[in-house]
């Protein structure tokens, strides 16, 4: 007589359904809030490349569920138009991000989006408000403690982009190659418990002179922003989180979400710093605080989604 293991198979098969319903997001980034959120003067965030398989939409997720701004930046290559021209890649955790920044405009917060040369299509609406989100091709920014910092996307400073547009699309394109290499490499990596390690990153530490285009991209940047008069920059871009000062000017790069998982936060004394958001709140040592607080909003919108 077969053996047949006819029971276990469906409360698999219901599992799985039940997951395809949240599509494919993890429960505790769909349930409500944690109810003590760290609140920031203002945040800082480029280089989500949503629409491309490389984007870390579910840690941006769980990183926006913790964090409030009263002003947010969004420093530019937000939604990756190039890509999405290409090919379409959206998921329910791409969806709730674009949702998670909605809400948090609708909920009082001031949000700016300065776009960069993947999404430069916004760069033809500057001037208009969308569902709460002001487009706007560069900013001044008032820290609490008065200085002045120039917000600015920074491909204007990349010469490869500037002069040779073809060149950077190629460049795009090996890149995208090397991250879905680099989600592979991980997961074998993890199958022998290995610690994450990024392949992309330590190319781009490597490749073409990468550190010496690096620092002269920075050198640019600071350049334009001592003679525009301002105390400082902040800017996106080469996914290369840093704050450092260069002679006399304070240059702020807020990292990006496909690589390295940073922001960068002014607290209310306008002290700037980069937060990392490697690991999702229920990994990070000492245990996320997951007191919840009555807000059904956004696991409705989801569901809807
Ligand atoms: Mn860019």
């Amino acid at each position: 007589m077969p053996d047949l293991p006819a029971d276990t198979s469906v409360p698999r098969k219901r599992d799985l359904s039940r997951r395809a319903r949240r599509g494919g997001l993890d429960d505790r980034l769909t349930g409500p809030r944690p109810k003590h959120r760290k609140k920031h003067r203002t945040l800082f965030l480029s280089d989500i490349h949503l629409g491309t398989p490389g984007c870390k939409a579910d840690l941006l997720l769980d990183f926006l569920r913790h964090n409030d701004a009263e002003t947010i930046y969004l420093v530019g290559d937000i939604i990756d138009g190039w890509r999405l021209k290409r090919s379409w890649y959206w998921s329910a955790a791409h969806n709730a991000v674009v949702q998670e920044i909605l809400r948090k405009a609708r909920k009082g917060a001031s949000v700016i989006y300065v776009p960069g040369n993947h999404d430069e299509a916004l760069r033809d609406y500057t001037g208009l408000n969308f569902g709460g989100i002001d487009v706007i091709g560069e900013m001044i920014h008032e820290t609490a403690d008065g200085r002045r910092f120039l917000v600015i996307h920074g491909d204007q400073f990349d010469s490869v982009v500037k002069y040779a547009k073809w060149l950077a699309h190629l460049g795009d394109r090996a890149y995208g190659v090397a991250l879905a290499f680099n989600n592979w490499l991980h997961e074998i990596r993890r199958l022998f418990g290995l610690p994450y390690w990024s392949l992309s990153s330590y190319l781009k530490h490597r490749v073409k002179n990468a550190v010496e285009y690096i620092s002269s991209y920075e050198v640019a940047v600071a350049r334009s922003a001592r003679e525009r008069g301002v105390d400082g920059v902040i800017c996106g871009h080469i996914h290369h989180a840093e704050i450092r000062e260069m002679d006399g000017v304070l240059y702020c790069n807020d990292g990006d979400w496909v690589e390295s998982c940073t922001a960068l936060t002014e607290d209310d004394e306008g002290i700037l710093s980069i937060v990392t958001w490697h690991r999702f709140s229920w990994e990070q040592d000492g245990g996320a605080v997951h007191e919840t607080e009555v807000d059904d909003e956004a696991s409705a919108v989801l569901n809807a989604a």
